[in-house]
């Protein structure tokens, strides 16, 4: 049969290997990329992230235009409505058998295109896996099948079998599996922060910001700042950067937290990786050699290739396996309303206004600020966490619902039911001021935990331990923390909670 097929291309799936490409035929099928209303609106995503993918679909279309393939490209000024409806415009002018598609990250998506396009298009629609992934979802139910915990480190130790990543005949290399107890130093300007390089902008680029500054007026991002890379070959020079000048101190510093620098030693390339921009296997093995060649050590090495080839791949088996019920979760039955400073960084806390303002700014917060700042703090306050996961997908440049989710409602918030933490990422004052150096610029003192100059995470922590002392008496891994503070005078208690309750009622 040699009908032409209608190849539909995702923002985020811009890669010449992605399975719907691989089968298309040049010359013959279409493929079309759609800047569509609806994807650019369905949360408030921040500007960066709607500039990249659509500076980023325009190059792609040059370069599937320059290996002969036919592109029907709609931007977004030809104001159509949804990709359902971008795909009815190709199929109202061309002949074609069957719509091909590689599986689209975010459920909402992915129900649409197999329950509703097939009758809406009056076309077949084939769904393909997403093989720009290194566990299928059916390596991840087979792994997860019969588990009563489902532990990243289990998952990741297969996946380093079965890529052969930092093995040494049949061992881990070094002879320990994780190197994770020498990647938590906290920060004392113990090193320079080497200036990362700025990606220059062509003219696609800025008719994509100047676009995108007067379409979304409301959003989060300032597009002044804009400086990432478009295309596969910028992104790869980016990734060279960091393994050439940061990933050194990439393991050491990875739980840091620095007022001088939102991106530290960190690699900046979740954005590619998500969009298809750069390959998650290539990113590992290159680390990998640069390891072996003496250029790291080997903890810095385990360190990234744990988080690209573990968490990453462990985070979107999870979404997967459990949704869509996985959404619905909320363990705490956490409600409270977002403070206002969510949407303008405007609070005295300074880790949190740092991290919030970065977040909003540039679309990008490393993950100990996501974890242990702002998603900590949206923790301990009982914020609602429906809301609390609309933020993160609206404002980070990387965000998709796979790996938002359950990095947010599982890993921050502790909201499904322990799949993915064993006990909650709580922490008091006391963590951030060993972490780094925000708390020397900051007006309220780590040391106190209640008055108008006390950290205010000290009492949310200890209301938060108040308030879930059912839930958490009987784990193993908090019982003592609370038996502690049942141990403390009564008195003591109900004035540290009635003072964490009063800053809450005034922020929310
Ligand atoms: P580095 O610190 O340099 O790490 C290297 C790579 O490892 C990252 O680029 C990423 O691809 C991968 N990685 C590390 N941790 C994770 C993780 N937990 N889950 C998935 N991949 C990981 N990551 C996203 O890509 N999109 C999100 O929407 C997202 N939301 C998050 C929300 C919360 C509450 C938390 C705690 C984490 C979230 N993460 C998310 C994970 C992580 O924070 C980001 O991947 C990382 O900060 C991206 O910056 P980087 O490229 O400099 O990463
Ligand atoms: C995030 C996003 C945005 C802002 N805009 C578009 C778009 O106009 N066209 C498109 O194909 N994809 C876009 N995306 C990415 C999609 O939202 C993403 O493919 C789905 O959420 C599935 O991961």
């Amino acid at each position: 049969m040699n009908e032409s097929k209608l190849i539909v291309v995702l923002g985020d799936q811009l890669s010449l290997n992605q399975s719907a490409l691989k089968q298309a035929q040049a010359g013959r099928d279409i493929v079309l990329l759609a800047e569509v209303a609806e994807e650019a609106t369905y949360v408030r995503h921040n500007r960066h992230k709607i500039a990249l993918l659509f500076s980023a679909m325009r190059h792609f279309r040059l370069e599937l235009e320059a290996l002969g393939h036919i592109v029907h490209y709609i931007s977004i000024d030809q104001a159509v409505a949804s990709l359902e409806e971008a795909a009815r415009v190709v199929l109202d002018q061309h002949a074609v058998s069957e719509v091909v598609v590689c599986e689209p990250g975010e459920y909402r998506l992915l129900n649409q295109m197999r329950s509703v396009w097939p009758v809406s298009l009056s076309m077949p629609v084939n769904i393909l896996e997403d093989d720009r992934f290194l566990a299928s979802h059916e390596d991840f139910e087979l792994w997860a099948s019969g588990k009563k915990q489902l532990r990243m480190e289990f998952f990741y130790r297969k996946m380093r079998e079965r890529y052969q990543l930092l093995m040494d005949e049949g061992q881990p290399a070094g002879g320990k599996w994780n190197y994770d107890a020498d990647n938590r130093s906290g920060w004392r300007n113990q090193r320079d922060i080497p200036q990362r390089p700025d990606v220059s902008i062509d003219s696609i680029t800025s008719e994509v910001i100047a676009e995108v500054n007067q379409r979304f007026p409301n959003n989060p991002g300032d597009l002044s700042q804009f400086r990432l890379a478009v295309t596969r070959y910028d992104a790869e020079r980016q990734f060279d950067w960091f393994v050439t000048y940061a990933l050194a101190d990439f393991g050491t510093f990875q739980d840091a937290l620095v007022e001088e620098s939102p991106w530290v030693f960190h690699g900046l390339i979740s954005m590619y990786i998500n969009c298809g921009l750069l390959d998650p296997l290539v990113v590992c093995q290159r680390v990998e050699i640069a390891w072996r060649e003496g250029e790291c050590s080997l903890s810095a090495a385990e360190g990234f290739i744990r988080q690209v080839l573990g968490w990453r791949e462990y985070i979107r088996g999870i979404y997967w396996l459990l949704m869509p019920e996985y959404k619905t979760r909320n363990t705490l039955n956490a409600a409270r309303p977002l403070p206002d400073f969510f949407w303008d960084a405007n609070t005295d806390m300074r880790c949190l206004s740092r991290a919030i303002e970065q977040s909003l700014d540039h679309g990008y917060a490393h993950h100990i600020q996501r974890l242990m700042v702002i998603g900590n703090f949206a923790l301990l306050a009982g914020l609602d966490v429906m809301d609390v996961c609309d933020w993160y997908l609206g404002v980070y440049v990387d965000a998709y619902e796979w790996v938002e989710l359950p990095n947010t409602l599982g890993m921050a918030l502790y909201g499904d039911n322990a799949v993915i933490a064993s006990k909650p990422y709580a922490a008091s004052g006391k963590y951030i001021q060993k972490q780094g150096n925000h708390c020397q610029q900051c007006r309220y003192k780590p040391a106190k935990t209640t008055g108008p100059d006390a950290c205010p995470y000290n009492s949310l922590y200890w209301r938060f331990i108040d308030r879930h002392l059912d839930t958490f008496g009987s784990n193993p891994r908090m019982g003592l923390i609370a038996a502690n503070w049942r141990k403390r005078d009564p008195e003591d208690r109900a004035v540290i909670v009635q003072w964490a309750d009063k800053m809450i009622d005034e922020w929310t």
